[in-house]
């Protein structure tokens, strides 16, 4: 695949980088991405389940659908692309990746400055309480996971009406604002807050690049886009970091 001389003097010249990435940078470690064919949201109704009103209607049910998850997603590797992103973020002071993922992969491959938008599924959060720990049985051995206070646990995760963590948006708006080169990676760029992401980091003037697998809503707008597969594109701009 051809690289643009514009993407490697941008990345050649860059100083201070963000990774904005989706499901998509998973899904060659195996993790199904949401809108694919044979994607999450077509299987599970999910749209239905990643919702606080199907969690009230019938926790078992929700709680059922993320233990399938966690269940897969265990045993899975990062791939190349997560370790690229791992290994730029040793060769770059002010680095920020910003993940739309849950699976915890990017952790798994090494990267630390990293901002999880929309939570993490090896979190639960109790649901009188409010405070999060780690949670990683897999299979869970109750279903609903309960709290030692008696209250039902909840996947640490932000679903559809429920706004992200404060400081997680807040810190990804202060980044791309003053970013000078953002690389978008494996999203289909419809999911709010995090698909104004990209534009704030354009309209701010950094030079925005897109890695996916099809064109999505924000292709138009960015420098330049590379269709094709993470694991497979991002090993080819490692070298110029
Ligand atoms: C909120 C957790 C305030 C569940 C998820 C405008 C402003 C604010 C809100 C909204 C708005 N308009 C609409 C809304 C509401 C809503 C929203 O955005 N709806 C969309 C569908 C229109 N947003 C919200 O509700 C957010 N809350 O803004 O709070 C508020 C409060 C009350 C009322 C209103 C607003 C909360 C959003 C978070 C929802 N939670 N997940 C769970 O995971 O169990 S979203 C879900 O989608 C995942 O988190 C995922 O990360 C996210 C985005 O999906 P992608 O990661 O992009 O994955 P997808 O499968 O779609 O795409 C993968 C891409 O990869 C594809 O393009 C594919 O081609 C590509 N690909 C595949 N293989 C590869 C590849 N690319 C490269 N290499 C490969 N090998």
């Amino acid at each position: 695949m051809h690289i643009s001389d514009e993407t490697i003097k941008a990345i050649q010249n860059s100083e201070k980088v963000v990774f904005l990435t989706g499901a998509g940078i998973s899904a060659e470690s195996g993790v199904p991405t949401f809108r694919g064919e044979e994607g999450l949201w077509r299987n599970f109704r999910a749209e239905e389940l990643a919702t606080p009103i199907a969690f009230q209607r019938n926790p078992k049910l929700v709680w059922e659908w993320y233990d399938w998850r966690r269940n897969l997603i265990k045993p899975l590797y990062p791939n190349a692309g997560h370790k690229v992103i791992a290994s730029v973020e040793q060769k770059k002071s002010s680095f920020k990746l910003i993940t739309q993922n849950v699976d915890g992969l990017h952790q798994k491959a090494g990267s630390v400055k990293c901002v999880e938008l929309h939570g993490n599924i090896w979190k639960t959060r109790c649901t009188e309480e409010g405070n999060v720990a780690d949670n990683l049985g897999s299979p869970l051995k109750n279903i609903p996971p309960m709290c030692e206070c008696g209250a039902i646990l909840r996947p640490n995760i932000v679903w559809f009406g429920e706004s992200l963590p404060v400081e997680a948006i807040q810190s990804s708006y202060e980044t791309v604002e003053i970013c000078d080169l953002m690389i978008v990676v494996g999203t289909s760029a419809v999911v709010q807050p995090a698909a104004s992401l990209p534009r704030i980091a354009k309209n701010a003037g950094a030079f925005v690049i897109e890695v996916n697998a099809e064109e999505t809503p924000i292709s138009d707008m960015v420098d330049d886009s590379y269709l094709g597969k993470a694991g497979e594109i991002l090993p080819l701009l490692e070298k110029y970091f």
